[in-house]
């Protein structure tokens, strides 16, 4: 029993006629009549909710029509939020300085005593993170302007669709969901009066000279699973502020959780294999893992590049993309790397650039391949090379978390199923890390038990220099979700394990890594990752064997030439092979000594999790009695 009642839910009981009367006070006719052609209380109580308490000017609902999307977009740039560039289409949008990333540290979940996220995941009391973050929105939207949105999570009128309402004063906001998902307006009128929604509500706060966020210090971001609804204020980046992103992948976990389906951090990739069939493989990596390459490997297909929802249907996984755009890290963007974005970023079509420097209406940004200006504008204001901010720190010339906001259908190798209400087969799940020498390139589970276990809940990947902490250090991520963690880590493992449940087609779990290093230089070669994902290919449809090891199943030397020859027309070695495919031993079972830690320290951990762990364990312990520390391929 609940022993407190919050200020929203006092709100509701008092919800009556005159509450509501607030909608009819406030919108104007046609903003009135756009809302009221939604029949749905729990949504009219939301926004009646919204506006008494932040209090704009005036509001202004979206029906997804071109004329309200291009209201949107126009009020982005008479606001200031965005500037259009030289090329049509182009506009640049900056956060604030110390506004450029995800705010881990005042991102919660409020809970009650009765819920149990565990002690990792950050939460406070519902009653007084409530009333905190209600007392910042108090009135924050005097002398603005409240835009309403209706999208949708995943392909409209299917199986995956999420309706989801956004409320914000940033138009730059409103902007991106035009670009990142599909519109909602139309399906909101089907949900008719279902109360199964995510409600969002976002305010930038009082913004400075340069339109940015002022008061980052009252910068709070709160998650009330219950009511399924988010509150994001005095930000505007927007890992922090598009509510359908990363703030709907945390409702999203338990809404699956409760329906038995599984909402991920994953790309979903379409690998062309013989006779023109397309195999879908989805894939987690935590960031600067490779995730975003590989989902965008020169020939294959696109479907998702971050959020993926995977449904059981007749047996098989179907996978779709929650998005149906892209939010994209556009540091090392180049002509020669990656022709098919970089091309899309410097031909028109509709695109927001954020933290990027700007010199005569042209974006630049770090590793860009392109001779680079000496001075212009950035997410520090008027910059200069050398330029350094209040700590004494060089100023780059873009910031490493700049980002291009694009819609996915813009790009050349998107794939044909994005909006297929059925979503696409999903044949393999890959999970990515960032270790010097323990795990090899590719490998595949055993099986799906086996696959969960030892490779998405062990995933570690190594720090980088992208991140204050020191270099090196491997960092535990489950499933390259633990950020967006919404229950206790053990609870998400088996809501995995048991995911496999009346499946006939169990897809199957492979683990990569990109990133073995000797004496400081990689193993293996950038685009060396586009050969293990069509050894996977081969893989699912049994068309190339493997090498069982203690930790998995690897590829056979002759596979892997051919393929590098195929691929890349590049040779490969067997010398190469052997130092890429040796399992190291003491790595390994060091780093099962890691995960079973964890685990232990984390209640509700499966059993099987620990069986599993200590069969891998007995398997290496077997082999280097046999065979040594170092057991090359060649050995079994
Ligand atoms: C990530 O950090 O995993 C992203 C960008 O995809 S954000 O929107 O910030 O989450
Ligand atoms: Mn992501």
């Amino acid at each position: 029993m609940k022993n407190t009642t919050t200020a929203l839910e006092t709100f509701n009981v008092e919800c009556n006629s005159e509450k509501l009367m607030v909608l009819e006070t406030v919108l104007d006719e046609v903003s009135y009549r756009k809302l009221m052609a939604l029949e749905n209380e729990k949504l009219h109580r939301f926004i009646a909710d919204a506006i008494d308490l932040c209090r704009p000017d005036s509001v202004f609902v979206c029906t997804d029509s071109p004329e309200d999307i291009e209201y949107i977009r126009q009020v982005a740039i008479d606001q200031g939020e965005e500037t259009p560039l030289i090329i049509d289409g182009h506009t640049v949008h900056y956060d604030g300085y110390y506004d450029q990333a995800r705010d881990k540290e005042h991102t919660k979940y409020l809970v009650t005593n009765e819920m149990d996220l565990g002690a990792n995941i950050n939460s406070i009391d519902k009653a007084s993170g409530e009333a905190e973050i209600r007392e910042i929105l108090n009135g924050i939207m005097a002398g603005k302007q409240m835009l309403i949105r209706f999208l949708s999570l995943g392909p409209t009128n299917s199986d995956f669709s999420i309706s989801c309402c956004q409320i914000t004063d940033s138009a730059y906001v409103a902007h991106s969901e035009s670009l990142l998902y599909r519109p909602g307006y139309e399906q909101f009128k089907t949900i008719g009066d279902s109360t199964d929604f995510f409600s969002i509500l976002h305010s930038a706060g009082e913004l400075d000279q340069y339109n940015v966020s002022k008061n980052i210090d009252r910068r709070r971001i709160y998650i009330d699973l219950e009511e399924e609804l988010v509150y994001s204020v005095n930000t505007q980046y927007a890992g922090n502020t598009v509510g359908l992103k990363k703030l709907s992948l945390r409702l999203a976990i338990q809404k699956a959780a409760r329906e038995c389906w599984l909402a991920e951090h994953m790309f979903i990739l379409g690998v062309k294999g013989s006779n023109g069939r397309v195999t879908y493989l989805t894939g987690a990596y935590p960031s600067m893992c490779g995730k975003t390459s590989t989902a965008m490997l020169p020939g294959e297909y696109i479907l998702g590049d971050d959020l993926a929802y995977l449904r059981k249907r007749n047996g098989s996984v179907y996978g779709a993309n929650a998005e149906s755009g892209i939010f994209g890290i556009i540091q090392d963007i180049s002509e020669t790397g990656d022709p098919v974005i970089f091309k899309a970023l410097t031909t028109p079509r509709e695109i927001i650039f954020s933290n990027v420097l700007i010199n005569e209406g042209t974006p630049y940004w770090l590793g860009d391949g392109r001779e680079t200006p000496q001075k212009g504008m950035n997410h520090s204001g008027e910059w200069f090379e050398g330029k350094k901010d209040a700590e004494g720190n060089g100023i780059p010339l873009a910031h490493k978390n700049a980002r291009y906001t694009i819609m996915q259908s813009e790009l050349d190798n998107c794939d044909p199923n994005l909006e297929n209400p059925d979503g696409a087969l999903i044949s393999g799940i890959i999970y990515g890390g960032r270790d010097s020498d323990i795990s090899v390139p590719c490998e595949q589970a055993f099986d799906w038990v086996h696959g969960v276990i030892t490779k998405g809940a062990s995933i570690e990947s190594e720090t980088t220099a992208a991140t204050l902490d020191k270099e090196g250090v491997l960092t535990f991520n489950p499933m390259s979700n633990l950020d967006f963690l919404s229950m206790p880590v053990g609870q998400y493992v088996r809501m995995h394990l048991d995911f496999a449940g009346g499946l006939n087609e169990v897809p199957h779990i492979f683990a990569v890594n990109y990133f073995q290093r000797e004496g400081g230089e990689f193993l293996t070669g950038i685009r060396d990752k586009h050969v293990w994902i069509k050894w996977m290919e081969l893989r699912v449809h049994n068309e190339a064997d493997a090498i069982k090891t203690p930790t998995g199943l690897i590829p056979f030397y002759e596979d892997l030439k051919k393929l590098f020859r195929e691929v890349l027309d590049k040779e490969y070695t067997l010398e190469a092979y052997v130092r890429q495919f040796t399992c190291r031993v003491p790595e390994n079972l060091a780093k099962i000594d890691r995960i079973e830690r964890i685990y232990l320290e984390t209640s509700g951990t499966p059993d099987i999790l620990f069986e599993v762990l200590e069969a891998q364990r007995q398997r290496l312990l077997e082999a280097r009695d046999k065979y040594g520390d170092m057991i090359s391929p060649l050995d079994y």
